[in-house]
């Protein structure tokens, strides 16, 4: 699995990705950053603080080479506008994504709307390339029956607007937006307008309160993550080589999924949500380890977790690189279990540029003979 020259080539390079997180004040944008990036839990009250004032700067480090620039916008009315107005360049340029947080429970639907139409022309006219990710938040205040419902009219009518802001920033003629108050169009058969934009924006429903958070936001990272592809050719061949039904590659402190790769067999698995049920699992289970050793909150909690069920399935995580976390999922077999884990320790120093850029090809042997970083000796393969 040696990676090509231009692979190498891009292993160096460190991005830097301006996130600007916004909606209105009470959304839940500093509570999912914290659950997300601080490690706490949607019950711990921290997650609850103040107000935030103004915009809340902080550096998030995802993996060695993929620094987040997150702003949280705080969302009273008056900051709003202030960013529109006097900090418009200043915010809205080299913006790599856009994470725009709607309230379900909110009164005033109308005006956040048009709130969320001023914030899209000043993306769209500094930041045209930016990714925009809806999340429909608080879903847990719905009726489980409606939720689907009730996400798809707002979904509606957040591309439809989504669409009029870019219009009107390109000075095209939406022609293709209703014009009629009741259009009736079934919805199977809408066409597709925004063609121009549709690819930049993604809709999620979220809460706090079950694992939908890791979902959206597993997305919101997987396009930043560089060298994505190395990442996932030198997952699959580990995959293969230790006859895995699924690999899960977790960001350690965040524990979202950075990438996967699954078999075959594995690609039969009915359950679509699996991978952020074991985001949250995981870091649920990190939490509880901390609370009763008494270790603080963002030490490493655990480097091992194995689980044998019997004549089903067997699995481990455990601490991969300085950065991530790997699971893997397997058939059952105490042989195959334990060469596994042999062989998982062995591919680590393969996987040595998820810490750090490397600074030639030669080095990045060097670096992948000297093995991983505080975890003494293993068996490392021939760079
Ligand atoms: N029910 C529910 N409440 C939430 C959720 N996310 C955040 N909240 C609550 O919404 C309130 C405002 O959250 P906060 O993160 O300060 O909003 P911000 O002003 O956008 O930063 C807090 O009381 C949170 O506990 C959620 O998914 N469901
Ligand atoms: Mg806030």
């Amino acid at each position: 699995m040696s990676a090509s020259a231009a692979a190498h080539a891009q292993l160096k390079k460190v991005k830097k990705q301006k996130v600007l997180l916004m909606g209105k004040s009470g959304s839940g944008k500093s509570s999912m950053r914290s659950i997300i990036f601080s490690n706490y839990l949607a019950r711990t009250p921290a997650a609850c603080e103040g107000a935030t004032i103004d915009i809340d700067l902080s550096h998030v480090k995802f993996l060695g080479n993929l620094t987040l620039n997150l702003w949280d916008c705080g969302g009273q009315e008056a900051f709003m506008e202030n960013y529109l107005s006097q900090q418009r360049a200043h915010v809205f340029s080299n913006v790599g994504v856009l994470i725009y947080v709607f309230d379900i429970e909110s009164r005033d639907v109308e005006r956040d709307l048009a709130t969320y139409v001023s914030i899209i022309s000043a993306l769209v006219q500094y930041s045209r390339e930016a990714k925009i990710f809806v999340l429909i938040h608080k879903m847990d205040l719905i009726q489980p029956m409606t939720r689907e419902e009730v996400f798809d009219h707002r979904a509606a009518l957040v591309r439809r607007k989504t669409a009029e802001a870019v219009a009107i920033v390109h000075k095209q003629k939406p022609e293709y937006l209703p014009q009629s108050a009741n259009a009736q169009t079934p919805s199977s058969s809408t066409p597709s307008a925004s063609t121009d934009l549709s690819p930049n924006l993604q809709l999620f429903a979220t809460s706090i309160w079950d694992q939908s958070l890791y979902k959206a936001w597993a997305s919101i990272i997987h396009d930043l993550v560089p060298n994505l592809s190395v990442i996932e050719t030198q997952l699959a061949s580990l995959g293969l080589a230790i006859d895995a039904d699924e690999i899960l590659l977790f960001e350690r402190t965040s524990f979202l999924v950075v990438s996967k790769w699954t078999s075959a067999e594995g690609e039969r698995n009915p359950y679509g949500d699996r991978f952020e049920r074991m985001s949250n699992i995981l870091k649920s289970w990190k939490h509880t380890c901390s609370k009763y050793t008494g270790t603080p909150r963002n030490a490493e909690q655990f480097s091992d977790f194995e689980y044998k069920m019997g004549a089903t399935f067997s699995m481990f995580a455990t601490k991969f690189t300085t950065n991530t976390y790997i699971l893997v999922c397997m058939p059952p077999g105490e042989a195959r279990f334990n060469s596994a884990k042999l062989n998982v320790a062995a591919a680590r120093p393969w996987f040595k540029f998820l810490d750090g850029p490397v600074v030639s090809a030669q080095a990045a042997g060097a670096v992948a003979g000297a093995g991983y970083l505080g975890e003494g000796a293993v068996g490392t393969p021939e760079s």
